[in-house]
């Protein structure tokens, strides 16, 4: 568990880098949130669905996506959406809660097929005021579906406090609205999200229904790297938080039953760096992204007006000396 937050923490951080230095397009940060996704996804059986947002993809790695897949995705590439077969993880959702009722869809499909399968299906403090979210609980509560709705609640939906967000106290109390189990655990403590995950896991393949867990946690860096929170955020607010890291308290609690020490560490940051640079070497063993790609898989053939920003778009790489194959120009 601390090994792979530790891998996750400095993916992070490498690709705000890669970022910066142009090297992939924008990317949402998770640091803060590491045992929110690590600890979560361990708890789980291989058979079992993850259902991510854009910002879960600690929780896809965990569960079996290769770390280039993700690399690949945030660099613009189509083939960053694939998924290995037998890794039961679904394609990340963009839009807010649109993923919660796939979701309750997924453990629907399992309950019908009487398949021992469980959905994890992520979701932000946000996505708790789309009407997907309702939709999807009560759906889950009415059917006893056998999902895990699980809420990273980084106190924030871009620039939107919690407190702006809903008038209730929790996120977990809505649960009891729908008939469905609410739990809160503190986001920073890995070991109890691994147990409350686990719990109820445990419970929904035995039909006992659904829950749905409220991690409180927090983004310590910027939505995304488009954005800047020095603009919505008190000052020392993310510093606050960094006192109770969920990484540096397992570490200290590992240390403390003799289960960690540096050489481990210097050992486990080797291997964290030589995993990193792989993975990117293959995302960028592709060549450059073809921005033309912007355009395909979402309509079986492009409507006119999108057509027409697609030759738009064409013309200024061509200005810009961008030379598409010809296959892609003759589209
Ligand atoms: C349906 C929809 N509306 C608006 C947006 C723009 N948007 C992107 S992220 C975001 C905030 C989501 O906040 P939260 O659910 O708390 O997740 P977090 O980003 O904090 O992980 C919004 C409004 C969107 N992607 N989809
Ligand atoms: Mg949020």
């Amino acid at each position: 568990m601390y090994q792979q937050m530790s891998l996750l923490r400095e993916f992070d951080r490498r690709s705000v880098r890669l970022q910066r230095a142009g090297r992939i397009g924008t990317y949402p940060p998770l640091e803060g949130q590491e045992a929110c996704q690590v600890a979560s996804t361990l708890a789980l059986r291989s058979q079992d669905f993850v259902v991510p947002t854009y910002r879960d993809y600690g929780a896809m790695m965990v569960h079996g996506v290769p770390m280039e897949n993700i690399f690949m995705y945030w660099n613009g590439r189509t083939e960053g959406c694939e998924i290995p077969q037998n890794v039961n993880v679904f394609p990340i959702a963009v839009p807010i809660a649109t993923q919660l009722p796939h979701a309750a869809g997924l453990a629907f499909a399992a309950k019908l097929k009487k398949e021992d399968q469980v959905a994890l299906g992520f979701f932000g403090d946000g996505a708790s005021s789309e009407g997907d979210f309702h939709e999807a609980m009560n759906f889950a509560g009415v059917f006893k579906l056998p999902v895990v709705f699980f809420c990273e609640n980084n106190q924030y939906a871009i620039s939107v406090p919690f407190e702006r967000q809903t008038a209730t106290q929790t996120i977990a109390e809505k649960a009891r609205a729908y008939g469905v189990s609410g739990v809160r655990v503190p986001g920073w403590d890995a070991i109890a999200i691994y147990r409350a995950v686990r719990d109820a896991v445990t419970r929904a393949a035995e039909g006992g229904g659904p829950t749905l867990i409220e991690a409180l946690t927090y983004r310590y860096g910027p939505h995304t790297t488009s954005d800047d929170p020095t603009k919505y955020r008190p000052e020392g607010e993310a510093e606050a938080w960094r006192h109770r890291d969920a990484l540096h308290l397992l570490s200290q609690s590992l240390r403390s039953f003799g289960l960690w020490d540096d050489e481990q560490e210097a050992a486990i940051r080797e291997n964290i760096d030589q995993t990193i640079r792989g993975a990117i070497a293959k995302m960028e063993s592709l060549g450059p992204v073809n921005p033309l790609h912007l355009f395909d898989h979402v309509y079986a053939s492009l409507p006119k007006y999108l057509q027409r920003q697609r030759d738009a778009l064409l013309s200024e790489l061509s200005a810009a000396a961008v030379t598409p194959s010809p296959r892609e120009a003759s589209r």
